[in-house]
């Protein structure tokens, strides 16, 4: 089994796209779990693909090998992230925010949202406060979910509650933040409703706000 995730590791860090999708197919069938497949060989490896980065030993074409890697074993793994206690269905617009182009986490609460029976509407990267406003129109959205991955673009979050406080619409919606370099303080300095430091707690955090 651990030689099967290291392998999945290494295969996201260089990029190897079509090994990984292989090699999770073979980790799916000899049992190993589909989330620790996701922590220990797929999220593992781009914490380090961020360190190699920082050190100067990979530039961003590294990144985006890593990331295309990274996303093709996401669609290997989707079908098998569900969750079989999927009550409270709600709806959730989600999106990267201004400036912010990372998206392989936002990808990752959104499959794991859909997993638990959300409908989810992808809003993108680099998304305009307008456009998260604007996807409360013309349908019922429960809950609006931002992720950022930038300490510079972390801001951008705040604007969005602002726009949802001027035009009247804050009390209908729950707004979500989620992303690496965001808190459980800094949730609540811009008047979010929660904070999620992963996928699958975003998924409790969802499913708890809509019991409110
Ligand atoms: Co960039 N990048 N990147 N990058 N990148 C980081 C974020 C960085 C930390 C790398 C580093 O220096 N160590 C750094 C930011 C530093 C800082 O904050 N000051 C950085 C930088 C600097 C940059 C550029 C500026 C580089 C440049 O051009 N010189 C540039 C910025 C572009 C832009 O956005 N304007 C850039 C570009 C890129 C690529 C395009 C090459 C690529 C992104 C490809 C893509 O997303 N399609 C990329 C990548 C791959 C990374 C790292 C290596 C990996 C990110 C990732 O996908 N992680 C990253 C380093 C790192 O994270 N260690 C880095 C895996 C993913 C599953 O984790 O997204 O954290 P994450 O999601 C987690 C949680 O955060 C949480 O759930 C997920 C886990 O379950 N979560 C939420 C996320 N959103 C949530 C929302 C929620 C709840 C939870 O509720 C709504």
């Amino acid at each position: 089994m651990e030689r099967t995730l290291s392998e999945i590791y290494s295969d996201v860090l260089l990029g190897h796209h079509k090994e990984v999708s292989k090699k999770i197919k073979i980790a799916i069938r000899n049992g190993i779990q589909p989330l620790t497949i996701m922590n220990e060989g797929m999220i593992a490896a781009m914490a380090e693909v961020g360190r190699l980065f920082e050190s100067g030993e990979y530039y961003v074409p590294e990144m985006l090998v890593a990331a295309r890697a990274m996303q093709a074993g996401m669609n290997v793994l989707k079908p098998y992230l569900s969750d079989s206690d999927t009550y409270p269905t709600g709806k959730v617009a989600i999106g990267t925010v201004k400036g912010d182009i990372h998206d392989i986490g936002k990808n990752l609460v959104k499959m794991m949202l859909e997993g638990a029976g959300f409908e989810v509407f992808d809003l993108g990267v680099d998304v305009d406060p307008e456009v998260f406003l604007g996807s409360l129109t013309g349908q019922h959205v429960d809950i609006i979910a931002m992720s950022a991955l930038i300490t510079t673009t972390m801001p951008a979050m705040r604007p969005v509650i602002d726009l949802l406080e001027k035009s009247g619409r804050r009390q209908e919606v729950k707004v979500i933040v989620g992303g690496a370099p965001l808190s459980e303080d800094y949730a609540h300095q811009i008047g979010a409703d929660g904070y999620a430091p992963d996928a699958a707690r975003a998924v409790t955090l969802a499913k708890s706000l809509l019991l409110q």
